[in-house]
């Protein structure tokens, strides 16, 4: 992609390229219940910014130098969107938060059904793992495969985005300060996001001080993303800022906003964007630019 196109521009030619590649992930020729299949279609179609798999291209190229890094990529790019895609579908379903509508459409499990729901989530669960070692049909080295492999495990599952999802769970009406509230982003939030930047990275040939930079970029962004998250939640309901309502403690909705207060989540997003474009200026990749194009665009985003 070269630099004269936009932002919005790259993410939305990107995000029509993981779609396509989305639509050829599972092998029309295995054979399972076709209602399965739909189901797990259905959410991965459903829509959604794709943030997570065009970090990982962009990590790719950012650190090959080299847009041919994306085929390469594509296929890991495909199992995290798959993980985010199956935790969404678990996150709905009414033992969690009970949820109708996700990216404009019904939940999995209003249109399947509880059982089916539960299983689409962990076909694309399982099916993730699948797909990434697939990129060692694209010329990704194995051991690269491997490592890989491993991060995903160990950052969507319990001691990443699941644990993080645990404690959330758990913690209920207990999580009072910022440090407990930020352990909870960096797991349910920040390390699919290390993931998709630190895999990129490894694909694209990344040394081990310019993996630690961009582990700190990533992390960094994460939480950005989630505080901004938080507080587009809350844009046209201000006078709940820093008083919870009886509902928002009965859901134990406890945010930066609600800890805070709106300002002083606002300034968190932008120092934590200024910290992650600082790391990611001290990994010297050889072409950043979509990387440093994306963080800001995270900032300044309205959905
Ligand atoms: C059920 C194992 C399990 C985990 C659930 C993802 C998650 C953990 C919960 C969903 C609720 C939530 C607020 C998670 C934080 C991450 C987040 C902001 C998810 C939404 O990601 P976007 O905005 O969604 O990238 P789209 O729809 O654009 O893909």
């Amino acid at each position: 992609m070269n630099a004269l196109v936009t932002t919005a521009d790259f993410l939305s030619r990107s995000a029509i390229e993981v779609e396509q590649a989305l639509a050829e992930s599972i092998p029309a020729e295995w054979k399972f219940p076709s209602q399965l299949r739909e189901a797990m279609m259905y959410s991965v179609e459903a829509g959604g910014k794709r943030l997570r798999p065009i970090l990982v291209l962009a990590a790719a190229e950012a650190v090959k130098g080299d847009s041919r890094a994306w085929h390469a990529a594509m296929p890991v790019a495909c199992a995290i969107e798959m993980i985010h895609t199956y935790s969404l579908i678990h996150d709905d379903l009414p033992a969690m938060d009970d949820d109708d509508f996700r990216r404009g459409k019904p939940t999995n499990h209003k249109v399947y059904g509880e059982a089916v729901a539960i299983l689409a989530g962990d076909g694309l669960l399982t099916h993730a793992f699948y797909s990434a070692s697939q990129a060692a049909q694209r010329g990704v080295p194995a051991a690269t495969v491997l490592e890989v492999v491993s991060d995903l495990a160990r950052l969507a599952g319990a001691s990443g985005m699941v644990g993080g999802q645990a404690a959330d769970i758990l913690g209920e009406q207990g999580i009072t300060t910022l440090a407990e509230l930020e352990y909870i982003h960096s797991r349910k939030t920040s390390d699919l996001i290390v993931f998709s930047v630190t895999a990129g990275a490894r694909i694209g040939g990344a040394k081990a001080e310019q993996l630690e930079a961009l582990m700190e970029f990533a992390h960094k962004l994460g939480l950005a993303f989630q505080v901004q998250d938080d507080i587009l939640d809350l844009v046209g309901d201000e006078e709940k800022l820093g008083k919870p309502t009886q509902s928002d403690v009965q859901q134990q909705k406890v945010t930066y906003p609600y800890l805070v207060g709106l300002e002083e989540s606002k300034a968190l997003v932008e120092r934590l964007t200024k910290e992650a474009a600082q790391a990611l200026t001290r990994a010297e990749l050889d072409k950043p630019e979509w990387l440093f194009a994306i963080a800001e665009y995270l900032m300044s985003r309205d959905h």
